[in-house]
């Protein structure tokens, strides 16, 4: 009988401190992706800025823009995805930055377990192609000292550091819900010292091949893309777009969306 009455509440204990968490983690997913620039206009007509930010994530998917968190929007924060924000922080991701030159230099710090050496260069080269194939733009690759594209591997604690994402740090492994919030990779825009670097989660299973792992050459072709200037697109068929689809590297075709994006910042080849 005692034993029932403590696990009872311990339960109940535990459903509060997942609603908690849930609560917490949800916010800082529309924190992390939607938190919009400061407008003095939505902030009087839209009390509570986490419908606000929700209305705004309903509206790049171009769902239904309810400002309720509904089963549709649910399964997209499930979703991997690139943790760089879909509503850019005009501050800090300023309109239209691009780097003065078309010949950048990059360098790969560290390799993936998963992954050999070879693949991950061949991957990451392949990356670049994309890019250079509708550009002007040549990278040149350095084996030693600082690039303009630094590319690395960290884990989490690395990644999260940057986005200040409480959820992951304290509470990734006990969350029922931590799908949503598995962020893949992260670029900086063009720019001096961390501008224009890419960080790959290493916690995350890495392949060259197909499905089942996420694919590096898509994952960095997409960050590549932060790293020259580009924004998330909400085009599903854009690489730009933020959450992960896989794309065979062979038969890889850049969309329309992004060869337009590219090169209204760096012209046509
Ligand atoms: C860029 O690299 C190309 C190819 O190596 C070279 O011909 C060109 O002079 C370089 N341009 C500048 C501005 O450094
Ligand atoms: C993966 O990389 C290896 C080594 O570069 C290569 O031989 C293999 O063809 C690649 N696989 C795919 C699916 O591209
Ligand atoms: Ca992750
Ligand atoms: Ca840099
Ligand atoms: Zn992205």
């Amino acid at each position: 009988m005692r034993y029932g009455v403590c696990a009872y509440y311990c339960h109940s204990l535990l459903v509060l401190h997942q609603l908690a968490v849930f609560l917490i983690c949800f916010q800082s997913y529309l924190d992390a992706f939607y938190r919009a620039p400061f407008n003095p206009d939505v902030q009087k007509r839209s009390l509570d800025p986490l419908a606000y930010r929700l209305q705004h994530m309903q509206s790049f998917f171009g769902q239904e823009i309810t400002g309720w968190l509904d089963s549709e929007t649910l399964d997209l924060m499930k979703q991997p995805r690139c943790g760089v924000p879909d509503v850019a922080e005009y501050n800090f991701f300023p309109r239209k930055i691009k780097w003065p030159t078309y010949n950048l230099t990059y360098r790969i710090v560290n390799y993936a377990p998963d992954l050999t050496q070879e693949e991950v260069d061949q991957s990451i080269h392949l990356a670049f192609k994309v890019w250079i194939d509708v550009t002007p733009l040549n990278f040149f690759r350095l084996s030693f000292g600082t690039a303009d594209i630094m590319i690395s591997f960290g884990t989490k604690v690395v990644l999260w550091h940057i986005w200040h994402s409480v959820c992951f740090i304290e509470h990734g492994d006990f969350f029922p819900f931590d799908g949503p919030f598995s962020q893949l990779a992260h670029a900086f825009p063009p720019g001096e010292n961390f501008g224009g670097d890419v960080h790959f989660d290493d916690d995350e299973t890495w392949t060259n091949a197909t499905r089942g792992a996420f694919n590096l050459f898509t994952v960095a072709a997409h960050e590549i893309g932060h790293a020259l200037g580009l924004d998330h697109s909400s085009n599903p068929e854009a690489l730009m777009y933020p959450l992960y689809t896989y794309t065979g590297t062979r038969d890889f075709v850049l969309s329309e969306d992004d060869v337009e994006g590219i090169q209204a910042l760096y012209g046509i080849v």
